[in-house]
């Protein structure tokens, strides 16, 4: 009927390979808003998953639909994130090899919602003894704990996630979930101290004190109101109608027991939760000689109880230095500002540690010693490109990070796909995209890059500041074509840049970002005075996290920029060894509102997440490939001529396999060892016959039997 709306006008293709106009911008988004407007929060770029948050419940996270998609192949089904876990996982089991889930997006764009439901959609579909229940259990309530003490309420999200997270789950031959392992990268340690306006801390805090039972608060000396302490009310809502404290208090508690927490364990990590709280209340004053003094010991006094250190110790080494000359200790009064910096310094190693113990703690919980030769999926939940008004150290790293899986991205499948075509000798029109290596290279080359300089200005003898830190970037990297500085600033310094500061030009946009505190974040110094304190407390858990022997390793702990630096090379040594899938997540709106569609933020999200170029590459490549011989091997049964077996070259056992199911020319390509399948739905649908074929294979052997 002309005039008519087809389906596709109205909710618009499932997969953008589909699209007529593939390669227009404005196609794209009308695709996405036309779903979205339908409450068709995915679409698939062939196997990539592009997720918009919804801001709503909208029922497709029920047990029907989990086992509605369980074992069907990828494009039977609307796209949906159970579907990428499926696949994973079916290709994990099939394949016997391992995989990982990269799931990427702005902070609120629905990143630890997604890989909250891989993890439910394994606990539920996947096989289960009664004996691994206990260990599925625990891969399933590490999650509250770890986000009441690594989540809080930021401008952007109610619960962003303030570290990275990396998740290993095991699975044995059968494909039973047997335990995990988690990696986490970089907390933003400056929020235990500090919060915007609007931003609170970390959420076990105010759960703490919202939940916990009388008994506990008065032991750990602690009041019901989160706004009587200074670490908790800068941002000014302490107290947050959108988090519900108390009840999620509830959730953290039982998720404790599931994973193994006594209550020895829970008694020292809350006495650490609230010294921190009780050190954020200590208030200094000035003295005569002009030096810091506590006129008020109260805090001091708790503190000092529940990490089991002397109350006049911690005193002192809040308030003094000591500096070691040649031969002897001299002990020098402090500042008032030095010893509120001391203070907070050490509210943020003591939580930071501890957090890290937490991890490690649960990692003890999820291990499982008695499964080896298992098969792992990796779940990568990491913050996503982040652009603020003001921009420092945390962005810095967040969005190196954020580089760096793009060069991930970029090698797995931008350049591998079309080197690969090429030694193949498949033909092929070469995809342009913009390799960001030159960027990776900027923040990160030994010697030259800006961590390198960040790190030579933290140790060089003298007067190091941050701004003479912005004066070696500018000698040193000055010329780069993706940075500048006001005094730099060329022809293409369009927004104004201040004096402390500069912008580097990355792949998803222009940043930035403020010296100011590079140098103290990356030095991240704890007074030597209060990690003797620290390393001598009686509370178990911070005995763990400060051994003794540091303080006789006079070497320098490498800075916070360059261990973040090797841990991302370690992550990516970690992802380059397995199978890719890609979730992408977008965020609709700014005010969190459900069925808003802003066009401009998500265009520019669709820019910085690579969704074009991902999309020309899709639809010019081939979606699958694989060896002859493999190919072969796993369909053989299917062709009368390669079945039981083919003697000749497996190539031509593959020609003939295929002539005989029904390729078409444009399905499919033979490259020099591989076979190249241009869509999902051709394997897919062989797939099917694969194991239509084995049942009916295992029902002529049962009749055989069956006749004995
Ligand atoms: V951050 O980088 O950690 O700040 P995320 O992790 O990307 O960010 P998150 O998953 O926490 O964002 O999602 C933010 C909020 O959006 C959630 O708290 C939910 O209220 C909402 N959300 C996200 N995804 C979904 C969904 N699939 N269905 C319903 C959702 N609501
Ligand atoms: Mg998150």
């Amino acid at each position: 009927m002309e005039g008519a709306l087809t389906a596709q006008d109205k909710v618009g293709v499932q997969d953008f390979v589909l699209l007529d106009a593939y390669t227009s911008e404005s196609a794209f988004l009308d695709n996405l808003r036309k779903r979205f407007s339908e409450n068709l929060i995915y679409t698939y770029i062939g196997t990539l998953l592009v997720s918009v948050n919804p801001y709503q419940e909208l029922g497709i996270y029920t047990l029907s639909q989990m086992e509605l998609y369980q074992g069907v192949s990828f494009f039977e089904l609307p796209p949906h994130v159970y579907a990428i876990a499926d696949n994973a996982y079916r290709m994990m089991c099939s394949e016997l090899n391992n995989h990982f889930i990269l799931i990427s997006g702005e902070s609120g764009a629905g990143k630890t919602e997604a890989s909250k439901k891989i993890l439910q959609y394994f606990a539920v579909t996947c096989p289960m003894t009664e004996s691994l229940q206990r260990a599925r259990d625990r891969l399933l309530f590490s999650n509250p704990v770890l986000e009441a003490f690594g989540n809080a309420k930021t401008l952007r999200n109610d619960n962003s996630s303030r570290f990275g997270k990396y998740m290993d789950i095991q699975f044995d031959f059968k494909g039973i979930p047997v335990g995990g392992h988690i990696i986490s990268y970089l907390i933003e340690k400056s929020r235990v101290v500090y919060q915007n306006q609007g931003e609170r801390n970390f959420h076990i805090f105010y759960q703490l004190l919202e939940g916990g039972e009388e008994e506990l608060l008065a032991y750990l000396g602690l009041e019901r109101d989160p706004q009587l302490y200074k670490y908790l009310s800068q941002g000014r809502c302490a107290k947050e109608p959108c988090v519900n404290d108390k009840n999620d208090w509830k959730t953290v508690s039982n998720a404790f027991s599931v994973i193994d927490f006594t209550k020895d364990d829970l008694e020292n990590l809350f006495g650490i939760i609230a010294s921190v709280l009780h050190l954020g209340n200590i208030c200094f004053e000035e003295n005569q000689q002009g030096c810091a003094s506590v006129p008020d010991t109260h805090e001091i006094k708790w503190i000092a109880k529940l990490l089991g250190v002397h109350p006049w110790v911690l005193l002192e080494a809040l308030t003094h230095r000591k500096i070691e000359a040649k031969t002897e200790e001299v002990i020098c009064p402090l500042t008032l500002e030095l010893s509120a910096c001391a203070r907070d310094a050490m509210a943020k190693a003591v939580y930071g540690r501890t957090f890290t113990w937490l991890v490690n703690k649960i990692n003890s919980s999820l291990v499982n010693k008695d499964f080896t030769g298992k098969t792992v999926i990796g779940l990568l939940d990491i913050y996503g490109f982040e652009v603020f008004d003001k921009n420092g150290f945390e962005q810095f790293c967040i969005n190196y990070c954020n580089e760096k899986l793009q060069q991930l991205l970029i090698e797995r499948t931008l350049k591998a796909e079309q080197a690969e075509y090429e030694m193949e000798g498949i033909e092929w029109e070469p995809i342009q995209y913009f390799n960001n290596k030159i960027i990776c290279d900027l923040v990160e080359e030994r010697h030259k890059g800006i961590i390198s300089i960040l790190d030579e200005e933290c140790i060089r003898p003298g007067p190091a500041t941050d701004l003479s830190f912005l004066e070696r970037l500018e000698e040193k990297v000055g010329k780069h074509a993706h940075f500048e500085t006001r005094k730099l600033a060329g022809p293409k310094g369009r927004k104004k840049i201040g004096w402390m500061e500069f912008r580097l030009f990355h792949y998803a946009g222009e940043v930035t970002y403020c010296t100011r505190g590079f140098l103290e974040k990356n030095n991240d110094l704890l007074y030597r005075h209060l990690k003797e304190v620290l390393c001598r407390s009686k509370n178990r858990i911070l005995k763990e996290c400060f051994l003794v022997a540091e303080l006789e390793n006079r070497r320098r702990a490498p800075t916070v920029g360059t261990q973040f630096k090797n841990s991302l090379s370690s992550l990516l040594e970690i992802l380059i060894s397995k199978e890719p899938s890609y979730i992408r997540c977008i965020k609709p709106n700014e005010r969190k509102e459900p069925s808003k569609f802003d066009n401009f933020l998500i265009r520019h999200q669709v820019k910085y997440l690579g969704l074009m170029e991902h999309l020309r590459v899709r639809r010019a490549g081939f979606a699958y490939r694989r060896k002859y011989e493999y190919f072969l091997q796993r369909y053989k049964s299917l062709c009368p001529d390669t079945w039981p077996h083919w003697r000749g070259p497996p190539a031509e056992g593959v020609e003939r396999l295929i002539k005989y199911i029904g390729y078409k020319p444009e399905e499919y390509k033979l490259g020099r060892t591989k076979i190249f399948i241009r869509f999902p739905r051709t394997l897919f649908a062989t797939e099917d016959a694969f194991e239509f074929s084995k049942h009916q294979l295992v029902a002529r052997i049962q009749a055989t039997y069956k006749g004995c």
